[in-house]
This record gives C-alpha cells, sequence and structure tokens, in this order.
C-alpha cells in the first residue's frame, strides 16, 4: 500500500494566527510546500519567481513575530509578497496570479487588509513606514511597523532619503528588515552592496558588541585605581564600539546579519529588535531562489521574473524576438561603430537587452542601481564631456526621472538618448508598470524629440537617428514581439517625417508605434464595409511633420489619431494642439487612446480590446467618428 501524503500544512494557513501554533517541524514543511505551490503556480502564471523563494522563511518569521495588520508589514517593491498573500487568507485564489480578474502580482488593497500600499516602483519602502509609524505615534496608536527592503531597492535615492529622516526622527516603533541576496536583478552594484557583503563576511561585529558590552556591565569599580583603571579600558572598548556600518553611523541601530532561512535565528531576531523600542535595522541574509535549482543555477537573473516555465527545468516558454533584444542587437552594432557611445541602466540590464553590450563592451556599460534619477543626470555629466550615453529603462520607471529629463537633459539641450521599453500597455504586472504616461509628460519637456518605431526596422532607424542628432532624442516601444526581423542596414530618418503608409478618400488615422499596425488593419476591414481610409505612420510625436497642417488636414476629410497612451497630454493632444492653431481643429473626429485611469492586470491585447485600441474597436470608432459626414457606411 501506498503510504498516506502527510496533511498538508499550508492548506490550513487561514490567516497568520494560524502560524503561531506551528512546531519547528511543522514550519519547516511548511516552507517546503510554500516553494512547491510557488513554483507549480508561477510555472503557469508567470511571475516574480525568485524573490519570493528567498523570502518564505523570513515571510512566515515576520507573520509569526509580528501581528499583521495590527503592526503593519510595509514590502519594498511588493515583487516578494507571494508568500504573504498564501499567509493571509488568499491561499484558494493563488492560481489567478496576474490573470483577469486575479489576484494581483503586488500588493493590493483591495484584496486584503494585510496590504498596506500599492507599489511596485523600488526604494519606497521607508518613506511609507516612516509616514505610518509617525503617525502612529501622533495619534497614540498601538503597533509596529517593519519595513521589508532587499539589497537592490536600497539602491535607490528615496530610500537614502527616508534613512536621514529615520535618523532624525528615531520612531521607537520601526523596524527595517535588509533583504540581502546580493542581487537585484543582477548582482548587486554599489558602494553599498560591497558594505553590506563586508557585514556578512564579518558576523563577528554582533557577537563582539555584545561581549564588549557585557563586559562593560560586569566591571568591578572598587576603589581609585580600579575607578581609574575601569576608566581607561572603559574608554578604549568605546573606541572599539565606534560605529562600524554606515546604519551606526547615521545613528540607527544595526543588528545581524541573521541567515534568512533559519526560522528560528530569525524569530529570535527579530523579537529583540520588536523589545528595543528604537528603529533597528535587521540584516537578513537570503539565497535568491532557495529551494529551487533552475533559479538558484541561473547566471543572469536567478529567473527573477519570468514567463510560464516548465517546473522540471525552469525553461521558459516563449522563445520569440522582442523589441528588447532587438535594441540591444541594435545598440550593440551602433556602438562597434561609434567609441563615443555608452549605455546605463538602472538595474535592469537584462530586461533592457543590454546583456550583448556590457559583455562586448564592459567598461562602456554603466549599472547604477535603482536610481533612474541619477541614471538620467549621470547621462547628462557623460554627454556635457563628450560621451554619447544611451538611458535604457523602462517607460513606467523613467517617471521617476521627469524633473532630470526636463532640467539637466532638456534646459542643456544635451544629446541623451533615452530608449523607452515596456511603452503602453504592458499586462499582468498591473497599473503601475503600464508606460501609458509617457508621451504625455515627455511631450512637455522643450528640445527633446519623441519617436515611436511601427517596426523592429524602425526601431534601428530610430537609434541611428537619436545617436545622430545633437539633441535628446527619446524612442518609445511596446513589451512584447517585434512584428518582423530587422530589415539591416538601416539609415538614420528624417526627423519629424511622418509616412502616409496607406492612402484613402474618406478618413485617415494619425497612428503611432504599435498602433500603425492595428490601424492598417482596420483600414481593410473598413475598406470591406465601404470606406476608404488613409494611414500615417506619426513616428514623430514631437516634432510633428508639417505636412499634417499643410497637407493631410487639408486633402482629408476626416482625422482620427490612434495611440496607446493616456488620452489626456498624449498624441491625440498634440494633434488637436496644432491643428486648432492651423483652424483646422473640426478636422479630428476622434481621438483613440486610454483613459485618464489606472489600467488594472491583464493580457495586453485583451487591455487594448477593452479600450478599443485594437483593430475592431479602430474600425468601429473610425466607422463612428465619420458617420454623419458620410452616410451609406454598411454596417
Ligand atoms: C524604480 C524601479 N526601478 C526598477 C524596478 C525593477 N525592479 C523590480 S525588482 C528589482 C530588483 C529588486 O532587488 P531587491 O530589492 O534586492 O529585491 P530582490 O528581488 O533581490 O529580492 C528591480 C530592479 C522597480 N521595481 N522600480
Amino acid at each position: 500500500m501506498e503510504p498516506e501524503p502527510a496533511p498538508s500544512i499550508l492548506q490550513r494557513i487561514q490567516s497568520p494566527a494560524d502560524l503561531k501554533q506551528l512546531s519547528a517541524a511543522q514550519l519547516s514543511q511548511l516552507a517546503a510546500e510554500i516553494r512547491q505551490e510557488l513554483v507549480q503556480t508561477i510555472a503557469q502564471t508567470g511571475g516574480h519567481l525568485s524573490p519570493n523563494l528567498g523570502v518564505v522563511e523570513l515571510t512566515i518569521a515576520l507573520h509569526r513575530v509580528f501581528d499583521s495588520p495590527r503592526d503593519a508589514l510595509v514590502w519594498d517593491t511588493g515583487h516578494q509578497t507571494y508568500v504573504h498573500k498564501l499567509l493571509t487568507g488568499r491561499q484558494s485564489g493563488f492560481s489567478t496570479l496576474r490573470q483577469p480578474g486575479g489576484l494581483s502580482g503586488y500588493p493590493s488593497r483591495q484584496e486584503s487588509a494585510h496590504d498596506l500600499v500599492e507599489n511596485s516602483h523600488a526604494s519606497t519602502s521607508l518613506s511609507y513606514a516612516l509616514g505610518i509609524a509617525e503617525a502612529r505615534l501622533r495619534k497614540g496608536q498601538p503597533g509596529q511597523v517593519v519595513a521589508v527592503i532587499g539589497d537592490g531597492a536600497l539602491t535607490g535615492g528615496m530610500a537614502y532619503e527616508a534613512l536621514n529622516q529615520i535618523a532624525h526622527l528615531q520612531p521607537p516603533n520601526l523596524t527595517i528588515v535588509i533583504n540581502d541576496n546580493g542581487r537585484s536583478y543582477a548582482p548587486t552594484v554599489g558602494g553599498l552592496a560591497r558594505h553590506l557583503a563586508q557585514l556578512q563576511v564579518d558576523p563577528r561585529y554582533e557577537n563582539l558588541k555584545e561581549e564588549i558590552s557585557r563586559r562593560l556591565r560586569d566591571l568591578p569599580l572598587v576603589g581609585a585605581r580600579a575607578d581609574q583603571a575601569a576608566f581607561r579600558v572603559k574608554e578604549s572598548l568605546k573606541q572599539l564600539l565606534q560605529p562600524s556600518t554606515v546604519f551606526d553611523s547615521l545613528g540607527l541601530k544595526y543588528t545581524g546579519p541573521v541567515d534568512g532561512h533559519d526560522i528560528q535565528a530569525l524569530e529570535s531576531m527579530l523579537r529583540r529588535a520588536r523589545g528595543l523600542r528604537t528603529p533597528v535595522v535587521v540584516h537578513v541574509v537570503t539565497d535568491k531562489g532557495h529551494g529551487y535549482s533552475p533559479a538558484v543555477e541561473d547566471e543572469i537573473d536567478k529567473l527573477h521574473g519570468v514567463g510560464s516555465f516548465d517546473p522540471l527545468t525552469g525553461r521558459q516558454h516563449t522563445t520569440e524576438l522582442t523589441y528588447t533584444d532587438v535594441l540591444g542587437e541594435a545598440l550593440l552594432a551602433a556602438a562597434t561603430r561609434k567609441p563615443e557611445v555608452v549605455a546605463i541602466t538602472a538595474a535592469m540590464a537584462s530586461s533592457t537587452g543590454l546583456l550583448p553590450f556590457a559583455q562586448e563592451f564592459p567598461e562602456r556599460f554603466f549599472d547604477v542601481g535603482i536610481g533612474e534619477q541619477h541614471a538620467v543626470t549621470f547621462a547628462a555629466g557623460l554627454a556635457l564631456a563628450g560621451l554619447r550615453p544611451v538611458v535604457c529603462v523602462y517607460s513606467t520607471f523613467l517617471q521617476r526621472a521627469f524633473d532630470q529629463v526636463l532640467l539637466d537633459v532638456g534646459l542643456h539641450k544635451l544629446p541623451v538618448v533615452f530608449v523607452l521599453d515596456r511603452a503602453g500597455v504592458t499586462g499582468p504586472d498591473g497599473p503601475s508598470h503600464h508606460g501609458v504616461f509617457d508621451l504625455s509628460y515627455l511631450r512637455l519637456v522643450p528640445n527633446l524629440k519623441i519617436a515611436a518605431p511601427a517596426d523592429a526596422t524602425e526601431l534601428c532607424a530610430l537609434l541611428e537617428t537619436a545617436l545622430a542628432s545633437d539633441g535628446p532624442v527619446a524612442i518609445r516601444y511596446p513589451k512584447g514581439t517585434a512584428p518582423a526581423t530587422p530589415d539591416l542596414p538601416v539609415e538614420p530618418l528624417p526627423i519629424g517625417r511622418w509616412e502616409e503608409v496607406r492612402t484613402g478618400e474618406d478618413v485617415c488615422i494619425l497612428a503611432i508605434g504599435r498602433m500603425v499596425g492595428v490601424a492598417e488593419e482596420a483600414a481593410r476591414r473598413l475598406e470591406s464595409r465601404g470606406l476608404s481610409c488613409g494611414v500615417i505612420n506619426a513616428r514623430w510625436i514631437k516634432p510633428m511633420d508639417p505636412r499634417l497642417v499643410g497637407e493631410w488636414a487639408r486633402r482629408y476629410p476626416a482625422l482620427v489619431t490612434a495611440e496607446d497612451n493616456v488620452r489626456t497630454g498624449g498624441f491625440g493632444s498634440a494633434v488637436l494642439e496644432q491643428l486648432t492653431a492651423a483652424g483646422l481643429g473640426g478636422k479630428v473626429r476622434a481621438v483613440l487612446a486610454l483613459p485618464d485611469d489606472f489600467l488594472s492586470h491583464g493580457r495586453q491585447a485583451d487591455i487594448l480590446a477593452a479600450h478599443g485600441l485594437d483593430a475592431d474597436g479602430l474600425a468601429e470608432a473610425v466607422a463612428k467618428a465619420v458617420q454623419p459626414a458620410r452616410r451609406g457606411v454598411r454596417a
């Protein structure tokens, strides 16, 4: 007879309170069950694999020592909250993770009282936590506040700004847990990462501190000579106790490092920190991907963020050529010809396609950590001194650096190239990851030229154009598969020049980026309904082609704009501004764009379709927009 499988402990955990009765053996079984659940589910849904595998024991310990939601847990970035979700009553919905209508891949206030903030952009936890801690103190509210921040997120400027104020305010109800796995996606770089690594190899620090404190307490203080001796010993011991971590130097208590996969050790350190009534930094050392060898052994990013994959091998299912791959190859080719080209990433080398560049030109490649603001002004400095920096960043993360783009680059007219990956609707990562605001916030930067390629060849040509330009240029392109492999070599494109890719008589769709292909398909469908529809690839959002006013707005009876950006201040707005100034604003019958809202997570194509930005939606909207002017369109 087969032995009965051991009853699942995970299934019995409906809330953190259920964790508190478990024995050490049961806790380690629970950790194993959680890892299995993570691998099986993420293999189907995709998501943040190794960050969650790494915090299984830490999350269990935190929920045993602290009493969420009375004690506030703030997870930095929020990509590592799957285990927290499993332990806070969301097991039954876990298979819907990142699926349309399902659980979010980040904390979600709608989902649970245990989720306090909806983050996903890194380095905000200490600021949120300090605010909550301070407000609770002022209102006399009980409960600790715990921020869990990775060594990667700790490279972001906001984290330092918050640490500075924490050291000033010294809130007694705040604990800072550093989840140090030595990596962002790639190994974390920089002075702070080096410092944390040194603290790991020198765990004597903590023991030494305790030993010295004990001896100070035990010193006999009898007689004058003994007093003098004691005084001298105390003074020299004080020297030894001089701050030796960056946190001590700021005036914050530091404790650790502790093995982040040893639940008992974690618990005892967290309990001590909790009892200290002063802000404490608890340094926890974890292993990214712990317990799943394909993640641990992955050289590139430990399977940080994955699509669906085979749980046995860790191999991911998609192998298609993406815009990211195309940019990576194009930049490498350009850099081979132009020695002044350098590339900058804010901790996202693999996901912005920079690995080939980093490998070929390590001395021309800069990973600045999760510091988008710094990345932009650093690029400005490089450009001031004669290099040609290319800042490779997700559209959503450049939001962080708006002022730096505006003043440090824009005001100085510096030839910095911004390549904005994941522009438009991204999909399963949800509201904070859609790159749907970039046209609006970049359009208002004087001197900045903005382009969106309609295909892979155009992306390569626009990169050439940008590198040949004497001022700043931003190129935005979507997440996902490029429609075709690029047709190389390419020549720079004339700046501000659009292309009429299809002529028509009744109406013309002015489309940007990925919407060009959608508009062409819509035009074909409209033709079969008796409507002659032109399509213009408006590849420059700024500056716009003067033929808009001089030719197309006069030739076409009606115009419709299409973009995967929010309507507010986007491409359609730009067209309206231009045409209104020329007395031709009435020609624009519809601005097809995304709403003035945060879009939830879901499949990219579904979200676009839900907002009328697929071929059917465009065709419908165009037909409706021109109907009064042109009767006889077949429904
Ligand atoms: C402002 C910002 N830039 C970039 C990212 C992309 N990103 C998500 S997780 C991550 C690495 C975080 O490293 P760490 O905080 O150490 O957490 P780990 O995944 O290693 O546990 C990065 C760069 C982000 N979320 N926010």
